[in-house]
C-alpha cells in the first residue's frame, strides 16, 4: 500500500496564491503551470547535450540527486570542492544555452517577488526520484549574494525544508507541487534549506520524477 504524501493537502494549492516564508522569500503557487510542456521540452533539449549525472561531494559521497545545468555557468562538485564552471566537466564543452522560456520565467517570477532586473547566468537542474533527498545546505557559492534565487518545481511533490541562518534552527516544512516557484533573496538569501526523502508518486508529464530548476546570478 502506498500512503498519500499529503493526506490533508489538495494535490495543488490555489494557483496564483503567494505564501511568504520570510520577509524576502515567497512561494508563488502554480506560477509555472501554464508553461509546463515548454519547460519539459527545455529539460529534454538541455539534457540531450548535458545528461543528468550523479556528482561526488568534496567529502566523497555520491549525490542521490542527478544534476545538469544550462547557461553560461554550471554548478559542479567533485573531490576538489563546489564551484561554478563554464564547461561541463563530463564533455569538456560549454554548458547548453539557457532556453528563452527558462530565462523569461526566472526574470518574471523574480520581479513578482520584488526583485527587479534579475538576469540569471546559471540554471541548475536537479532530478529527484523516489528515495532521493537533498540535505540541509546554504547556497553561498555565488559571487553576489544580493541577487535572489528562483526555484521551479515540476513533477511529483516534495517536502521542502526551510530553516534559518544557522543549521541548528528547526526548519519549516513546505510542500512543493508541480508548477510552484519559490523566490528568495535579501535577508533570507542564506537560510538553510533542503528536500526530505522523496515519496513514491507518479506525475502524468514526468513519471516518477521531480525536476527542480534553480536560477542564479553566479558570476
Ligand atoms: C530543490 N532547492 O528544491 C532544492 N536552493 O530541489 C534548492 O536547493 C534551492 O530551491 C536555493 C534556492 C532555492 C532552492
Ligand atoms: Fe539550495
Amino acid at each position: 500500500m502506498t500512503l498519500d504524501l499529503f493526506p490533508d493537502e489538495p494535490s495543488t494549492l490555489p494557483a496564483g496564491s503567494q505564501e511568504w516564508l520570510g520577509p524576502q522569500a515567497v512561494v508563488l503557487r502554480g506560477r509555472a503551470l501554464a508553461l509546463d510542456r515548454d519547460l519539459v521540452q527545455a529539460i529534454d533539449t538541455v539534457t540531450r547535450q548535458a545528461p543528468f549525472r550523479h556528482m561526488v561531494t568534496p567529502g566523497g559521497q555520491t549525490m542521490s540527486v542527478a544534476l545538469s545545468s544550462c547557461g553560461p555557468l554550471g554548478w559542479v562538485t567533485d573531490r576538489r570542492g563546489y564551484r561554478y564552471s563554464p564547461v561541463d566537466p563530463q564533455t569538456g564543452m560549454p554548458w547548453p544555452a539557457m532556453p528563452e522560456v527558462l530565462q523569461d520565467l526566472a526574470r518574471q517570477a523574480a520581479s513578482d517577488a520584488g526583485f527587479a532586473n534579475f538576469e540569471p547566468d546559471a540554471c541548475l537542474i536537479n532530478c529527484y526520484e523516489p528515495g532521493t533527498r537533498m540535505g540541509l545546505h546554504q547556497d553561498k557559492d555565488e559571487r553576489d549574494l544580493s541577487q535572489p534565487i528562483v526555484s521551479v518545481s515540476l513533477g511529483i511533490p516534495a517536502l521542502f525544508q526551510f530553516g534559518g541562518l544557522s543549521r541548528s534552527e528547526r526548519p519549516a516544512r513546505v510542500p512543493l507541487f508541480h508548477g510552484d516557484v519559490v523566490v528568495w533573496g535579501g535577508v533570507d538569501r542564506l537560510r538553510f534549506h533542503g528536500i526530505l526523502p522523496m515519496k513514491n508518486a507518479t506525475h502524468p508529464l514526468l513519471g516518477e520524477r521531480r525536476i527542480n530548476f534553480t536560477f542564479r546570478k553566479a558570476g
